[in-house]
């Protein structure tokens, strides 16, 4: 079979990436798909729904969670890798090491999204250049354990667009084109509520960083605190579905490459609705 091109999806609407994780303990979906039938039918349902790319991650990134040896981590995402591949859905490995990267690619994943935006894993530019993958570098600042004392900025936006600046250079240095770029604000990822909002309420300063930008809001737990009840307590992981797709408008409609959702039809009807306003302009 011939494997498929390494390319990044570019349709005319948003993007749409269906979130696969295969941990047990990710904070919306862990422990949902830890049966490789599950996970494969999941992929497959959201690639049949639309979705642009299928994002497999074996190591939880929820603030606080401890990390995985990275054999463990392999062993949980190769088989779903293989299996969804050989199906042809497209496939994003979502890791930040070069190893599990490397792996996935050899089993059929087509672009890196990596939260560390190259920070993690020295090796993840030569891996990637060499793979000729697109690559997503998202914002961070540290590992999930440490990242709630990172959230320190004093403009977070002019902050996170210069971090986003220089991941980009490096990778360019190290001999990733600049054309298989995008950039991720990384939202939730040592970032307060109050961050992740000034964040999607300037998009448009991230565009302007220049790579395609991907915007991963997906039921996390800002949107919990802002649906929050009269007493106070935060709206429960799997009701935040219409808030998500909210952020999927904000994001389409500032002109964002792609979303990274949960609930791939949903947000798909969101994205598309968005884009035939702009059309209609
Ligand atoms: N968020 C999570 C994991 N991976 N990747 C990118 N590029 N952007 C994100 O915002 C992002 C990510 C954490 O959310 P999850 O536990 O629902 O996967």
């Amino acid at each position: 079979m011939i494997p498929p091109a390494r390319v990044l999806p570019r349709p005319l609407r948003c993007a749409v990436l269906g979130i696969l994780n295969v941990t047990p303990d990710s904070f919306s979906d862990g422990g949902r798909y830890r049966g490789l039938g599950d996970a494969v039918e999941h992929g497959r349902r959201m690639a049949a729904e639309g979705a642009d790319l299928v994002d497999v991650g074996g190591e939880s990134t929820r603030p606080g969670a401890a990390r995985v040896e990275a054999a463990e981590e392999v062993r949980r995402v190769l088989p779903v890798i293989r299996e969804l591949a050989g199906a042809g859905v497209a496939v994003s490995i979502d890791t930040t090491r070069a190893r599990v990267a490397e792996a996935a690619i050899e089993a059929g994943a087509v672009v890196v999204n990596d939260v560390s935006g190259g920070l993690a894993d020295p090796d993840m530019a030569k891996v990637v250049a060499a793979a000729g993958a697109p690559w997503i570098l998202m914002h961070w600042r540290g590992h999930s354990r440490d990242m709630r004392q990172l959230a320190t900025y004093a403009d977070v936006v002019a902050e996170v667009a210069r971090e986003l600046t220089d991941r980009v250079a490096e990778a360019v240095a190290a001999g990733v084109p600049y054309e298989s770029l995008v950039i991720d604000p990384g939202l939730g990822f040592a970032k307060t509520g109050a961050h992740n909002w000034a964040l999607l309420a300037h998009l448009d300063r991230l565009i302007a960083v220049g790579p395609p930008v991907l915007v991963g809001a997906s039921r996390k737990s800002f949107l919990g605190t802002v649906l929050a009840d009269s007493g106070g307590a935060p709206r429960p992981v799997d009701d935040r579905e219409d808030a998500t797709m909210a952020t999927t408008v904000i994001a389409a409609l500032a002109g964002a490459w792609g979303v990274r959702v949960h609930e791939v039809r949903r947000n798909l009807d969101a994205a598309r609705a968005v884009v035939a306003t702009r059309d209609a302009r």
